[in-house]
């Protein structure tokens, strides 16, 4: 229970909305996980795994209907159109409560209401901020347990007047008496659900969803739509951005926050080993990034989370170590292969899957024998960042971890270069405004080469008008110390040659291309002026050990195709043609130099 008034009324409303069996509040206590876990294992939707080899470790498979972020039901519902811009879905804030208020009347009929204080940062960092879920579901719980920082010591902090993000949401899926799931994941159908955001009100309603992004709240909903909102109006960044520590072997460290849209391999890089000899990286975070300015008027970053909710297929030795040895134990799977011995396999975990599986749909599966995967191509991992061991020793740093650059990026097999510097703070935000991935035809039905602009990486998480958020961006940039600001690189780690061939190896081998950043900020690596920005010169990236890139290739990759450019700059205008008046001029005068330079 709680002294919170705010707190205690809202509750109290809900409940009589939603009318649960009974209300409980968690206390975020490993008994209470234990316990709440245990629910799921009674009603058939979780499966302990193999003790020996995954202690603590469980397995969930969800409705095929519920499986991933659904973009066409998540809705920014502002006061008008215009405030959600022409890259969010609106929809009327009176109109949707009242559609919304109707789904939930009675919606948690036969289930527990569970009211989750959390706190997204360390408990009492001035960076952090508090939010409070409530929900009727035990995998939602369980999850928020390990993403979030749950428990009685949050409700402390709320104290009887403090302020907090409501977060709202139900699976949408009354039980009548009697009735249990039964094995079932409980979810509305796709017509039903709803991911909403109030920005006004900074409250977020979500119905008919068990799954990630829609309904573990923390995370998507208020770390990044609801925090983007509250960092403008308060002067930080909420951004979709990993952050790394990277120590040079004379003990020199920088952190660097990194923003790439979906299947770029963030997670990978966020915990990436690196190859250059004597270098050393550790993960803050692989997914979400606040930042405020210190005293010193440097950017000072959180990871707003506690654990990681990864991608599995793909994830092995090879690609990431450190994830694997994160999600070796106390981890919870969702929508991946099981194997006969209760332990766990996806596509691309590095080895033949071990004889009989049963998929992610529940069939029995042999591999071979199906062109269906075992796991779900978006099934998941939920793991402590804790356990993972390259953990930074400053994650948890309560005054958040000194900023010196950011990287953007995004899969372009062709024109963007390995890595190029910006000349300055705006032309740094122009590149973060053009982040795109190259998308597969076949994906989206576009075609070939149709480049999917994410700006930011922030495309399906900014909480307001995208043009807004690039002036936001700009205004950073003028409270900034000019010599204290992160200095801004665009990656491309995807390069391929003319007949498809990759042009540079990726994982670990990335730390070459970080250490010249690194050098960069502390004002060494040698660099060219060049149309697009600043680049390193051949010798300047460390090649030592590194097999399978020639001098030819390098030459490739940090070439300025000055043709190629030229087409990107008529997508660019296409691109920003979407956000009319609200595009800062800042952004036209950027590229209209580029234009300049490079005629
Ligand atoms: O599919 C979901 O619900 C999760 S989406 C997700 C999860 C973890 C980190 N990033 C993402 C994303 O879509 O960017
Ligand atoms: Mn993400």
């Amino acid at each position: 229970m709680t002294r919170n008034k705010k707190l205690a009324a809202w509750v109290e409303e809900m409940a009589a909305l939603t009318t649960p069996d009974r209300v409980y509040w968690c206390d975020g206590s490993k008994e209470e996980y234990d316990r709440v876990m245990k629910i799921a294992v009674d009603e058939g939707v979780s499966i302990p795994l193999n003790d020996k080899t995954l202690p603590g470790c469980y397995h969930f498979r969800s409705d095929p209907t519920d499986v991933a972020r659904v973009e066409n039901r998540t809705y920014i519902a502002s006061r008008t159109q215009d405030e959600a811009g022409p890259t969010n879905n609106w929809i009327d804030p009176v109109e949707l409560k009242k559609i919304m208020t109707d789904l939930y009347r009675g919606c948690m009929k036969g289930r527990v209401m569970y009211v989750i204080p959390f706190s997204m940062g360390p408990i009492g960092s001035p960076i952090s901020k508090i939010g409070v879920e409530i929900t009727d579901s035990p995998y939602v719980v369980t999850n928020m347990h390990i993403m979030t920082r749950v428990g009685t010591r949050v409700l402390e902090i709320l104290g009887k007047d403090g302020d907090f993000i409501p977060c709202m949401h139900s699976v949408g899926k009354p039980l009548a008496p009697g009735e249990t799931d039964n094995g079932l994941w409980p979810c509305a159908p796709l017509d039903k659900k709803y991911i909403s955001h109030f920005p006004e009100e900074h409250t977020i309603w979500s119905f008919g969803s068990g799954y990630g992004g829609n309904a573990l709240l923390g995370k998507k909903c208020l770390a990044l739509r609801i925090a983007s909102v509250i960092a403008r109006e308060e002067g930080w960044l909420a951004e979709h951005m990993l952050i790394l520590g990277i120590t040079s072997p004379q003990g020199e460290k920088r952190y660097i926050a990194g923003a790439f849209p979906s299947a770029c391999g963030k997670t990978n890089l966020a915990m990436l080993i690196p190859t250059v000899p004597g270098w050393k990286v550790e993960c803050v975070g692989d997914d979400i990034a606040w930042m405020k300015f210190g005293k010193d008027g440097r950017l000072y970053a959180i990871n707003p989370e506690a654990g990681f909710f990864g991608v599995a297929p793909g994830t092995s030795m090879q690609s990431n170590p450190n994830a694997m040895k994160t999600i070796d134990r106390n981890t919870i799977y969702t929508n991946v292969g099981l194997t006969a011995d209760r332990n766990v396999w996806w596509e691309g975990i590095g080895y033949g899957a071990p004889g009989k599986l049963v998929d992610w749909t529940g069939k029995e599966w042999e591999e071979g024998k199906t062109d269906k995967p075992a796991a779900h191509p978006n099934a998941r991992f939920t793991a402590p960042a804790r356990q993972c061991p390259g953990i930074d020793p400053s994650w948890e740093d309560p005054n958040g971890v000194p900023i010196s650059a950011f990287l953007f990026g995004g899969r372009r097999p062709s024109t963007i270069p390995l890595v190029h510097q910006s000349f300055s703070w705006n032309h740094g935000v122009f590149l973060g405004s053009i982040v795109g991935s190259e998308v597969t035809a076949a994906a989206l039905d576009l075609a070939a080469g149709t480049v999917r602009r994410d700006p930011f990486a922030m495309l399906p998480f900014c909480g307001y008008h995208m043009g807004d958020y690039f002036r936001h961006w700009i205004e950073i940039g003028k409270k900034g110390s000019a010599g204290e600001l992160p200095k801004i690189f665009y990656v491309n780690w995807f390069r391929k040659t003319a007949d498809g061939k990759w042009l540079w190896p990726g994982y670990g081998e990335n730390s070459r291309v970080l250490k010249w950043v690194f050098e960069r900020c502390g004002g060494a690596g040698d660099a060219v002026e060049t149309p697009i920005g600043y680049m390193p010169t051949v010798g300047a990236i460390d090649r030592e050990g590194l097999a399978g890139v020639s001098d030819d290739d390098l030459k490739e990759l940090l070439a300025v195709d000055r043709e190629g450019w030229k087409k990107e700059i008529a997508l660019i205008k296409e691109h920003y043609a979407k956000f009319g008046s609200r595009l800062p001029k800042e952004l036209t005068d950027e590229l209209a130099a580029l234009e300049k330079r490079l005629a």
